[in-house]
């Protein structure tokens, strides 16, 4: 179900109309109510009158997320705080946490892109939907529950863990769409097995995963263990959580609403913007937010975007491609560039693996060194050493051929890798340490 035609399927021209009168708007808002982007605009000799095409973007300074951490917590409000109804806020592990606030009318928006999120992947209100994001200061939790809502659908206000309490309930009320992360969805499926409950028996018909980087062939493995259609969800809390982006059964890029959330993609060395296909980091523009309007905010995330109309559903709204990692993420292993869904895709390839692995940086006498540990399927492990060594030499070769890169692979017991209730830590960086 298309949950809202008019926008989601509008035609490129009408779409950029539409942009424009709102990108007006938001510069205005963010120059006379936010210190930051009046200083920013000022510098560049910008005031809002000088918006007057979408090209003019271009003219205006990139956001960071340094930028944000320097106002916190309220610097970035561009409303009075009796406005604001909800605070969210970043983990904050790598430093103070980012903060991001809703008004009345933000939190109506969130639904709004939600529902539509949610309807894009097959779901409807007849829908019965696990939440199994976790509820909080995360937005994942709650900006499910609020889309779910808006859908008509009947949510199941799980947030994540007590997995075998999600899966006795799940059988209970025969949930049909589970939304959580990824490698949660697998960590359950495994659990079901322990409990002598077959995953791919369950009721669920749709899964909708993200909040973090998958790769499509982690997709084969959930589907096929849980008998279900996995869409992948992209979204990040200072734009305004999930609901940013999201495939369509089709399964061929993720649809972004840019009616509100306005795409771009550049270099993330020279900032300059990459022609359309083009792999570079995602920058995206807040179009009707108020309480924390955002002028291209760098996301950190590399994808690249098409304005193909999709050929499964027949949305026009752009699509960018499954994330492929964060900037930050990126390895540099003795000159060697890799992020590490680049290693998940090799080894999801591989069948005598289970689908969990983690990755360790380390460096020795000035060189750096990657070792790949991936847990072996349990009839593999069992047998004798040297069938393993010949797997262990394969993955190694399968590694170095694809990426050019020599890792050091090391093969685990099955259920030895740590489980995520959340978002997994695939990479332990020992240099940092
Ligand atoms: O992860 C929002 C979210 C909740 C998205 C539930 C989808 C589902 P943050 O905690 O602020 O917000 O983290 C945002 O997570 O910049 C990406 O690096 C990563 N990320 C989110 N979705 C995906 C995805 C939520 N589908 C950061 N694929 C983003 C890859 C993702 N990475």
């Amino acid at each position: 179900m298309v949950w809202d035609k008019k926008y989601e399927c509008m035609e490129k021209e009408e779409l950029e109309k539409v942009q424009l009168n709102r990108l007006k708007e938001t510069v205005r808002l963010a120059y006379e109510r936010i210190p930051f982007y009046r200083k920013a605009l000022c510098d560049n000799g910008l005031s809002p009158d000088d918006i007057t095409s979408l090209d003019r973007l271009l003219d205006l300074p990139l956001t960071t997320k340094e930028d944000l951490r320097q106002y916190y917590p309220y610097g970035m409000l561009a409303v009075q705080l009796s406005e604001i109804v909800e605070i969210h806020a970043s983990s904050g592990t790598t430093g103070t946490p980012t903060v991001v606030a809703y008004t009345r009318g933000d939190i109506d928006l969130w639904s709004e892109v939600m529902a539509r999120t949610i309807a894009c992947t097959g779901a409807t209100s007849e829908d019965i939907v696990q939440n199994a994001y976790g509820y909080g200061l995360f937005t994942g939790g709650l900006g499910f529950h609020y889309g779910a809502l808006r859908l008509g659908a009947t949510v199941v206000p799980m947030s994540s863990g007590g997995t075998k309490r999600q899966i006795r309930l799940m059988r209970d009320f025969g949930s049909t769409v589970l939304t959580c992360t990824p490698s949660y969805a697998l960590y359950m499926a495994e659990i079901a097995a322990d409990m002598g409950i077959d995953p791919s028996k369950s009721t669920l018909r749709i899964g909708i995963f993200g909040a973090e980087p998958w790769t499509h062939g982690m997709r084969v493995q959930i589907e096929k263990v849980w008998g279900l259609i996995a869409c992948d969800i992209y979204g990040l809390s200072e734009i305004i959580g999930p609901g940013v982006a999201v495939e369509c059964p089709a399964k061929d890029g993720l649809h972004l609403w840019a009616d509100h959330f306005l795409p771009e993609i550049i270099d993330p060395e020279t900032g300059e913007r990459v022609s359309e296909g083009q792999d570079g980091e995602l920058v995206l523009t807040t179009l009707t937010k108020r309480a924390m309007p955002l002028i291209r905010y760098r996301t950190g995330d590399i994808t690249n975007i098409t304005f193909e109309p999709c050929k499964g559903c027949g949305r026009t709204a752009p699509r960018i491609s499954k994330i492929k990692g964060r900037t930050d993420d990126m390895l540099i292993i003795r000159g060697v560039n890799v992020f590490p869904s680049q290693i998940e895709s090799v080894l999801m390839e591989i069948a005598e693996v289970e689908p969990y692995y983690q990755l360790l940086v380390s460096r020795a006498r000035g060189l750096d060194e990657l070792e790949v540990c991936v847990e072996v399927k349990e009839r593999f492990f069992s047998d004798q050493i040297g069938r393993l060594e010949v797997l262990r030499e394969k993955i190694q070769t399968e590694i170095e051929s694809v990426l050019g890169l020599t890792a050091k692979v090391r093969l685990v017991e099955p259920k030895t890798i740590q489980r995520s209730e959340g978002k997994a830590k695939r990479v332990i960086d020992k240099r940092a340490l």
